[in-house]
């Protein structure tokens, strides 16, 4: 505890003496979201944490998350010097679908819209027509299915498909998956729901179909974080990253939160529900962040034009 205090008045220093911010991520350690608050920077899902930046006047930005947040402030703002504790903080979506397939997909079907998620790379997102989050998926896909828009989406088949299935538009889906989401188990699940029969069950979208039937509500993590406080259970099983706790407690102080399982008994899992990834951002990593000539994010500038285009869109369609 001694040497967290110390890495977080460090840290706290460092902000007002670079003129920094820190925006977190609800799957960031509580630690890292608790500080983000207190020095006047914010937590979020990676589109608010989008808006956030832009609007904000630090001329650094810190991003605590995974790097397509770090990509997608500096896109957004690139007069801003943007720091990330580490580049190594990657997301198996992004690593999932590398831009020249990606690429070659679409240009198989030159009639389709393409529409990806935020979790990918800069040059992934410059091939794209829109950009979204899970919080704007549905009604984006919506927007786009009456004008009878055909799609290619990329990079998260399950979310694709909840979204093929809540809007009916034409969907083809590129077969990426998130390690966290992609782990939670039915049969696990079906046994913490006979222990907690009272229990509502929350599960983001990035879970697979079985998981996502089971569920009470399904939405984003700014959207779980509602649910959880405007539902009248009292209490809640939650399918997305565990780090969503910090702030869905304080949102629903008298609820109670239990993470849904993610392997049947015996089974070992790669991430336990926590993103090993988001987990990088720890204090003591946090706290070098001025240190050294590796944390600091730059994007090609014709790509950085051209992602530009799909994430003012995203951005504006949420306002
Ligand atoms: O799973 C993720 O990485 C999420 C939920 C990202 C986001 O949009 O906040
Ligand atoms: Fe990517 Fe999943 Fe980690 Fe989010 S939780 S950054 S989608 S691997």
């Amino acid at each position: 505890p001694e040497q967290k205090d110390s890495h977080t008045a460090k840290i706290k220093d460092l902000l007002v003496k670079h003129n920094a911010v820190l925006i977190a991520h609800y799957y960031t350690d509580p630690e890292i979201q608790a500080l983000a608050e207190e020095t006047g920077g914010f937590v979020g899902d990676s589109l608010e944490m989008a808006k956030f930046g832009a609007r904000h006047e630090a001329e650094t930005l810190i991003i605590a998350g995974v790097k397509f947040m770090g990509e997608t402030a500096k896109i957004l703002s690139p007069e801003k010097r943007i720091l990330m504790p580490t580049l190594e903080a990657t997301c198996s979506l992004d690593l999932g679908c590398p831009i020249e397939e990606f690429s070659k997909f679409c240009d198989q079907h030159p009639d389709r819209e393409v529409v990806v998620y935020a979790n990918t790379s800069a040059a992934v997102k410059a091939r794209a027509d829109w950009v979204v989050t899970s919080s704007i998926a549905v009604d984006v896909l919506e927007h786009l299915a009456e004008q009878d828009k055909k799609i290619i989406w990329g990079p998260d088949k399950h979310l694709g498909r909840y979204i093929q299935q809540q809007t009916g538009a034409d969907m083809l889906l590129w077969q990426g998956a998130c390690i966290v989401h992609d782990e939670f188990k039915t049969n696990a699940l079906e046994q913490t729901m006979a222990l907690h029969p009272d229990a509502a069950v929350l599960v983001h979208p990035e879970s697979p179909q079985s998981v996502v039937d089971l569920a009470d509500f399904v939405g984003s993590t700014s959207q779980l974080i509602k649910a959880a406080n405007e539902l009248p259970h009292k209490k809640m099983i939650v399918a997305t990253d565990k780090g969503i706790f910090y702030k869905m407690q304080q949102k629903a102080p008298n609820k109670e939160l239990i993470i849904a399982p993610t392997a049947g008994e015996g089974a070992t899992c790669r991430s336990c529900a926590h993103c090993p990834w988001m987990k990088m951002n720890a204090l003591h990593v946090l706290s070098e962040v001025f240190e050294g000539d590796d944390k600091e994010i730059f994007v090609d500038e014709e790509l950085a034009k051209k992602a530009l285009i799909p994430l003012e869109k995203m951005v504006n369609f949420a306002n």
